[in-house]
């Protein structure tokens, strides 16, 4: 049947609505069923097929809007496009399904790119984790100030799941047991026969709602317990790179990797082979150590079937592999002993076993998993893994010789190093057509599976082929500054330079440098100083974490700043600023495509990677940053003279830190006085105190300034002006250009056949 017509069927009999007259849910949904339809053959066809399998296990799967990508994946995307144009609709309609929100941010983002790789180059990895009832908030500003409210995610319904009811598992708490019931989700490879399965977990009540109980007093403790039981899978935890030991937390990650392995052990157990060939089977990578209570509750399984702690050990040993995201103290995962032993005592009996054999391996008190009544989840998870990696060079050099330096002097080959990638599916191919045309024009579509091809460019570049990339990124700037006018009400010219830093808002990544920048030029051109500044337009995109104050009053300030320069008219022919709202992975693909400059701006030795500079690269976007995470291996893939690096190194940095006063930098920099001056003068409305608590986090107490905002201030200037200066010119387009070619490292498929290769062997 044509497509046509499955739409019509499918509206008639489930809406009773004709296409013409179907809302845009009921049109999404028909679509998506057919989608699904489309997958299922290759889909069962994968889960039938034999060999070893990597589970990735991760608390959050940042996934976006799937109807599109899977589309695309699957090769229909065009023809659907067509379809719904003879039947009078448009496939952009689309664009109003607000993406699912999973995840926080880089570290979900990655596993969903890790997926999409996987499944593209035939390679066994599912991903395991939760079907939160709500993701990541959703965002507003009201008066400047960060607002949360609820993302009902599942409103628009959920067409690409499928509840797996049959392999439902009971998951065990002390005080209570909860039901995990798997939703699972193809993940279609582009061009491939591969169709994986990301696998979610729903958390119900065990026993029925119980009314008698709870009408009769004394059964009252039950029914308390039937709403905990779905309260464990009610809500992501909306922190990014810091922690929350809550109890509810832990019950999320034990209740994940408890379901995960259970599921697993049930079906190893129909194979009717032994235990110890598992390895040979399924191997699982942990997403940070968010899930790493799977090693425990792994040999307290195998336990369960009767083997020794010491034998299930030896298996975990080569099951499981541990990736590393941060290297922020503040961030690394360890839980109170009294509460696993409150709440999965058995599991703690594991650990307890685990910290003996350490003890008994290991005499370094440093490394061991439990130390002042505090379980050390990375110690955990680097004791049993066969191999850590960090997720780029300079992030796993930082391991090895500082963060996890006594564990790399024990076991000198276990800390490697995967730099992370981005799939050029969603990030270059679905996010910026024009260019995957331009591309494809030229030399096929193969580098959409095989990013090195892009080499293969390199013969075509001439002034036609820039000419044509200018205007496309024109295209893509009016096309975002409609969009922003619609979706955020401000006006942006579209000839202004569009300068972009999208991120989670934190301290680290400072994006308070970047606001005291764009006062500082306010300031030079308000007093005339800045003669020849182009037009600029500074654009924002970030959500704090609710209870992160200080990240709440950068919002804050920035969003004052965007007041007072874009009511200027003095300025506002040259200066723009904008924080959009709700920004997430549906509004970055609109704003990669379209940017001019990539702020990638960390105090250098904080990030781990980045990934979001890895998709401005691949758009052809130059960075102005640090030589922190992945900048550095992106200077040296696309050459550190085509893009705009400044301020302090890792090493610089360790050097000043050890006696740093900012209030120095204030008082031998009158400049930077008078643009720091203003969270404090008046010149904004503060009637909260957010503004002057910034200020004082900048200028006192221990940890004042302590990602170097000042002592980066001159460099950065320098290097943002030189960004203006050379805007427009040939060398400006062509470090643009150099990016985009080189960009070929950064594909999630290369991070893939890394792990492959180094740590999976599938
Ligand atoms: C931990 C405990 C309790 C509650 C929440 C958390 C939690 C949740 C999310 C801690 C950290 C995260 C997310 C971390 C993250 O996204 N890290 C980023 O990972 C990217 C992928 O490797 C890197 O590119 C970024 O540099 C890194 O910041």
């Amino acid at each position: 049947m044509k497509y046509s017509e499955q739409i019509e069927l499918i509206l008639n009999s489930y809406y009773g609505h004709s296409t013409k007259d179907a809302s845009v849910k009921e049109l999404y949904n028909a679509v998506s069923r057919i989608v699904m339809n489309e997958a299922l053959p290759k889909w069962d066809a994968t889960k039938k097929s034999e060999g070893k399998r990597c589970g990735y296990l991760s608390l959050e799967f940042l996934i976006g809007r799937l109807v599109y990508s899977n589309m695309l994946n699957l090769g229909i995307l065009e023809d659907m496009k067509k379809t719904l144009k003879s039947l009078g609709r448009d496939i952009n309609e689309f664009e109003e399904i607000e993406d699912d929100a999973l995840g926080n941010g880089g570290l979900g983002r990655l596993a969903a790119c890790f997926l999409d790789s996987a499944a593209t180059h035939d390679i066994k990895l599912d991903g395991y984790g939760l079907r939160y009832k709500y993701g990541l908030f959703k965002q507003s500003f009201v008066d400047g100030y960060q607002h949360e409210e609820a993302d009902d995610w599942q409103k628009w319904g959920d067409p690409f799941s499928i509840r797996k009811e049959e392999d439902k598992v009971l998951v065990h708490f002390s005080d209570f047991d909860v039901l995990a019931i798997p939703y699972d989700y193809p993940v279609i490879g582009y061009n491939s026969n591969t169709i994986n399965t990301l696998r979610l977990w729903q958390a119900e009540n065990a026993n029925d709602f119980n009314f008698t109980d709870f009408d009769n007093m004394n059964g009252k403790t039950n029914a308390v317990a039937d709403y905990q039981a779905n309260e464990i899978t009610y809500v992501l935890y909306p922190n990014d790179n810091s922690l929350e030991g809550k109890y509810l937390r832990l019950r999320q990650e034990y209740f994940m990797v408890s379901a995960s392995l259970q599921d697993f052990i049930n079906k190893y157990k129909k194979k009717g082979l032994s235990f110890n060939e598992i390895s040979n089977y399924q191997i699982w990578q942990l997403n940070d150590t968010h899930p790493t209570l799977a090693i425990p509750e792994f040999i307290r399984l195998l336990n369960n079937e009767g083997l020794s702690y010491n034998e299930g050990l030896a298996i975990a040993r080569k099951c499981f592999n541990f990736t590393n995201h941060t290297i922020m103290g503040e961030a690394l995962e360890k839980w109170p002993v009294f509460m696993l032993n409150e709440l999965i005592p058995d599991v703690y009996n594991v650990i307890q076993f685990l910290q003996t054999k350490i003890e008994e391996e290991l005499h370094n008190p440093n490394l061991f998993i439990i130390h002042d009544n505090v379980v050390h989840m990375a110690n955990l998870a680097i004791f049993v893994s066969s191999h850590v990696n960090g997720v780029a060079k300079i992030h796993t050099n930082i391991l090895k010789n500082d963060t996890f330096k006594m564990w790399n002097e024990v076991y000198p080959n276990k800390i490697l190093n995967v730099t992370n990638g981005i799939t050029p599916r969603r990030w270059v191919a679905l996010n910026n057509p024009k260019l995957a045309k331009l591309i494809s024009n030229k030399i096929g579509d193969e580098w959409i599976k095989d990013l090195s091809k892009l080499e293969e460019l390199k013969p075509y570049i001439d002034e036609k082929f820039v000419n044509d990339f200018i205007k496309i990124k024109n295209d893509n700037k009016k096309i975002l500054s409609k969009y922003i006018k619609e979706h955020d009400n401000v006006d942006i010219d579209s000839s202004f330079i569009f300068d972009i830093q999208i991120k989670r808002l934190h301290e680290y990544k400072r994006q308070l440098l970047n606001a005291l920048s764009i006062l500082y030029i306010y300031n030079e051109l308000k007093t005339g100083n800045l003669k020849d500044f182009k037009p600029q337009a500074f654009i924002f995109g970030a959500k704090s974490a609710p209870g992160y104050y200080i990240a709440k009053a950068i919002i804050k300030f920035i969003n004052e700043i965007a007041n007072l320069v874009n009511n200027d008219p003095q300025v506002n022919n040259k200066l723009k600023v904008i924080f959009v709202e709700n920004y997430n992975v549906s509004y970055a693909e609109r704003l990669v495509c379209a940017a001019d400059i990539s702020e990638q701006i960390s105090m250098a030795g904080m990030e781990a990677s980045g990934t979001g500079n890895m998709k401005f690269m691949a758009n052809g976007t130059p960075t102005l940053g640090t030589l922190d995470g992945a900048n550095v291996e992106i200077c040296d893939m696309a050459g550190i003279d085509n893009n705009y690096i400044f301020g302090l190194t890792v090493d610089e940095v360790n050097e000043l830190k050890k006696n740093y006063d900012p209030n120095w930098y204030l008082d031998n920099n009158l400049k930077l006085k008078a643009v720091v001056n203003t969270l404090i003068d008046g010149t904004f409305n503060d009637e909260k105190g957010y503004l002057k608590a910034l200020y004082n986090s900048l200028t006192t107490g221990d940890r004042k300034d302590y990602y170097l905002v000042f002592a980066d201030f001159d460099s950065y200037i320098n290097a943002k002006l030189k960004v203006n200066s050379e805007f427009g010119t040939k060398e400006y387009y062509h470090k643009c250009i150099q990016n985009m070619l080189n960009c070929s490292k950064f594909s999630s498929d290369r991070s893939i056949n890394d792990y492959n290769e180094l740590i999976w062997k599938l």
